[in-house]
């Protein structure tokens, strides 16, 4: 072998090694200077506190627009919601909120009668005929007024109950056997019992299965859906049929945390709000049919109808509460416009 040829022979192993050491060089650098694989941006979290237990339709309504909104953001929005009170109660709704204590919370207004003034007019006795109505009705009124009590907050959505009938342990067939009664109700429906003769006992929906149990009370005033939701139904087997008032609802958002969001999400929630409202109003009143179904079938409850002429004597004595809140409240607020304007809405949708 001459010189040159032992120059250029190198041996096998060495090749190897070297083949070897570049591979693992180029493998590194892949490593290190691959682009790194996109990451799913987290979630935007939301808390949405409610104060009745998860059965009752304020936390269905709740549970479908988490859904709705998650689905519709393609997961942009993720809500943890907190039904029973857990994260605030009934009465710590809108301050809570507006305190940022939770994103979002959804409020009975009749359990503040005095701050809500003119969204609470609709659960005067004027007539709503159902969910549904009220709903379109009482969303109609926010926008049209846009009360000074919500400045704080974002309104994301309002509806209605279905109008309020007695439950009781007693059948209640008469003025007569209503007089001295303790009966459960919130808000408005204060005056309306007392016109009736009972005896109204003020607390939230969430204190009322205790208060029944403890015989602290012998019925209630409310939507029927409870009789179910709540199992009414075991302790009070009479429901005497008035139909008389709706309760007005609503959900609203942290306004800091609203404005926080960006803008497509804003436009999916906006865009829920009459939708929900009608959905509300709509579950809530098939939601009572199957209720009071359910009750005769499983508990034997009664259901009292009340004779037209036994009506127009039980809606005598409501007659003078509406013309006393326009006079209360005819200083602060267009108060006789108000209630025209719920009467032309409810005939609108009716
Ligand atoms: N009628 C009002 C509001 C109401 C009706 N059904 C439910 C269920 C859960 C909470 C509140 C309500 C009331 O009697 O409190």
């Amino acid at each position: 072998m001459n010189r040159t040829a032992r120059q250029t022979l190198i041996p096998i192993p060495i090749l190897t090694l070297f083949s070897l050491t570049l591979s693992f060089l180029f493998l590194i650098s892949a490593i290190c200077f691959a682009p790194a694989p996109a990451e799913a941006a987290d979630p935007i979290r939301l808390n949405y506190a409610n104060f009745p237990p998860a059965p009752t339709f304020p936390c269905v309504q709740m549970e479908r627009w988490k859904e709705e909104v998650e689905k519709r953001t393609a997961g942009k929005v993720a809500i943890k919601t907190f039904p029973g009170g857990t994260l605030l109660g009934a009465k710590d709704m809108m301050d809570g909120v507006i305190a940022g204590q939770a994103d979002i919370g959804c409020l009975c207004m009749a359990y503040q009668p005095g701050r809500f003034i003119i969204t609470n007019a609709t659960s005067l006795p004027l007539d709503i005929p159902n969910a549904k109505v009220g709903s379109r009705v009482l969303w109609d009124l926010y926008n049209q007024y846009k009360p000074e009590s919500f400045a704080k907050v974002k309104v994301l959505t309002m509806f209605t109950t279905a109008p309020a009938n007695i439950m009781s342990q007693k059948p209640v067939r008469s003025l007569e056997d209503i007089r001295g009664l303790d009966l459960r109700a919130s808000g408005g429906a204060a005056q309306i019992l007392k016109a009736w003769g009972a005896n109204q006992v003020g607390m939230p929906m969430s204190a009322t299965p205790e208060a029944l149990q403890k015989g602290v009370v012998q019925g209630l005033f409310s939507s029927l859906e409870v009789m179910k939701d709540l199992k009414f139904a075991e302790t009070c087997r009479y429901v005497t049929m008035t139909d008389t008032v709706i309760y007005p609802f609503a959900v609203v958002m942290n306004m800091d945390r609203w404005n926080a969001l960006p803008d497509d999400v804003k436009a999916v929630i906006e865009g829920m709000g009459t939708e929900q409202s009608e959905w509300t109003g709509d579950y809530m009143d098939n939601h009572v049919k199957d209720s009071m179904e359910w009750s005769e079938k499983t508990h034997d409850v009664e259901s009292i109808t009340l004779t037209d002429e036994q009506k127009a004597q039980w809606n005598e004595k409501l007659s003078p509460i509406v013309q006393s809140w326009i006079d209360e409240n005819k200083g602060a607020y267009p108060a006789e416009k108000i209630v025209e304007d719920i009467r032309t809405l409810t005939q609108k949708y009716e």
